[in-house]
């Protein structure tokens, strides 16, 4: 067992004593967002700076309401060294908040982006522990480069402003605010799994990490798991924290300091997706596809080059659903679509030729005159793109090893009323959709088979059925709902102000008691 004697010294620090339970309800004056890359991305071409707005989930979700209530967001440009902050000052005015870039130097982009956040935290976290590079001085990129966003925020914010801190890279940036004496309300919500005790305490810096998480007021996760996982790991480094409350928000008592720790499973804009999906010009994309394919049942893969996501595996489930189900031959295709992501990572090249390698002997062994088992895809695609893909296909094979989420579940479930939908018992998302999802464990890849073999077969009534209850949670729980319930937490006065709806969430697929 560890102990709070193990606390290296420094990092012993003065609590702020934030005692906003028994403060007035904060009415925030504005939001400042904080997470390492812009909701726009910088880049050079032909010489010339251009600017790209961003598309991703927590976009969609945090523009509307910081332009509804004013605020700032702060992030990394994805580039170092000078930009053409004219650029960022037309987007501000056009969109209706700040942008803040923190500027990076190549060097600590290594240490901090691609050395702690991506080759320590990020596999650590996901339960990947032989792929952590533990390297040393990643860590004080990382400290310093936390510092450098505490500072922005330090200076752009005022006494009355929330600060919303997003994901694993961030972890350090409130204790970095309460050494410079800020006594502001913010709030952290990390989108990535947080790993069990035994797999934590490998981190040579987890006492630090689990101090500097403490200094939010409001820490946020997808699960109860991950929840657990949490105070769990804060009970081992400080054998007097208490536990209080029930529900999806309960208070987390070390010494003098207390701390809001609760679950919120993000969700997507379900309208958006399901309004996008009726279109006609999608409706006729979805049935270009179908013809390509000459009518065969397509199932589906979407992903980032990562990982986590469990790609190669998938792939030997199909093999073994046409080695084990001949008849399957010719009757089935995966398409599977990777997103480039992190290539300058040695891991993820590596990755690369793996899943290559796959798709060549799988498509060597099974392929005959006008079949091929897997099309494969290299490719980002545009939105519509992708939501005729989801449209289009019969079944989606949503398999992680280990996921935060995976929105890519949701986002096929909002496109696809009749849509069979295989999800991995190890994503976050499985506790939403367990309803309606086939669950399959990703390294069973005979367990996987025979799920594609009995969804093959499956009545289209208990399709539509299962799709229906899965489609109900997603359009319910959606992005907007995550949003104002964190922030709800985030300001509430007492336990009695937190939502005590349970978010969705079936606690059988938590492994793990409902409450505390
Ligand atoms: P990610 O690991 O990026 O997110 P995920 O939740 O699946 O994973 O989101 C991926 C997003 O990229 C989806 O919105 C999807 O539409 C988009 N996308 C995927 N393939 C694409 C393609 N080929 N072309 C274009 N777009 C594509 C992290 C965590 C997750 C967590 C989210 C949000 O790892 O577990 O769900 O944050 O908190």
């Amino acid at each position: 067992m560890t102990d709070a004697s193990e606390l290296p010294e420094d990092t012993a620090y003065e609590s702020n004593n934030l005692e906003f339970m028994t403060e007035e309800p904060i009415d925030p004056q504005r939001l400042v967002v904080i997470s390492n890359r812009l909701p726009v991305a910088l880049k050079k071409v032909e010489g010339r700076w251009k600017l790209t707005p961003g598309s991703g989930g927590l976009v969609s979700a945090m523009a509307p309401v910081l332009r509804d209530r004013g605020g700032t967001w702060i992030g990394w440009t994805g580039t170092s060294g000078d930009v053409d902050k004219s650029l960022i000052t037309d987007f501000s005015r056009n969109a209706g908040y700040d942008l803040r870039p923190v500027p990076l130097e190549e060097e600590e982009v290594r240490g901090f982006y691609q050395g702690f956040s991506n080759e320590i935290i990020w596999p650590l976290f996901h339960g990947f522990q032989s792929r952590c590079n533990f390297e040393p001085n990643y860590w004080h990129d990382y400290l310093t480069v936390n510092r450098k966003f505490a500072e922005q925020a330090q200076a752009v914010s005022g006494p009355g402003d929330y600060i919303w801190v997003h994901d694993y890279h961030l972890m350090h940036v409130a204790w970095w605010l309460r050494q410079m004496g800020c006594r502001r309300n913010l709030g952290f919500f990390l989108h990535i799994p947080f790993p069990p005790v035994d797999i934590f305490v490998t981190l040579p810096w987890r006492a630090k990490i689990i101090q500097a998480l403490l200094e939010f007021d409001l820490v946020g996760f997808h699960t109860y798991r991950d929840r657990r996982n949490f105070i769990q790991c804060v009970n081992l480094f400080n054998p007097g924290a208490k536990t209080r409350g029930r529900g999806p928000v309960v208070t987390l008592t070390v010494g003098e300091r207390t701390t809001r720790v609760g679950f919120f499973p993000i969700g997507i804009d379900y309208k958006a997706f399901s309004d996008t999906a009726r279109k006609k010009s999608v409706v006729e994309e979805a049935h270009e596809f179908q013809r390509a394919l000459r009518k065969r049942t397509i199932i589906l893969g979407v992903d980032r080059l990562d990982y986590s996501k469990g790609i190669p595996e998938r792939f030997e489930a199909i093999r073994e659903t046409l080695k084990r189900y001949p008849e399957l031959i010719g009757k089935i295709s995966l398409v599977q679509v990777v997103v480039p992501s992190r290539e300058e990572v040695g891991e993820y090249k590596a990755l690369k030729d793996e899943i290559e390698r796959l798709v060549g002997e799988i498509n060597g062994e099974f392929t005959r005159p006008g079949y091929i088992p897997i099309h494969y895809q290299y490719r980002s695609l545009g939105r519509e793109e992708l939501i005729a893909y989801y449209r289009a296909a019969s079944m989606a094979l949503v398999t992680p090893l280990r996921d935060g989420m995976n929105l890519v579940a949701k986002e096929y479930c909002a496109c696809n009323p009749s849509g069979v939908l295989f999800l991995s018992e190890f994503a976050g998302a499985a506790a939403q959709l367990q309803n309606g999802a086939l669950l399959v464990n990703p390294y069973d890849v005979v367990g996987v088979a025979k799920a594609i073999h009995r969804a093959y077969h499956m009545e289209k009534a208990e399709r539509s059925q299962r799709m229906r209850k899965m489609r109900e949670t997603v359009r319910k729980y959606h992005i907007f709902w995550w949003v104002d319930s964190f922030l709800r937490a985030g300001f509430g006065r007492t336990l009695d102000d937190f939502p005590q709806e349970m978010t969705g969430v079936h606690f059988a697929s938590e492994m793990g008691e409902p409450h505390e």
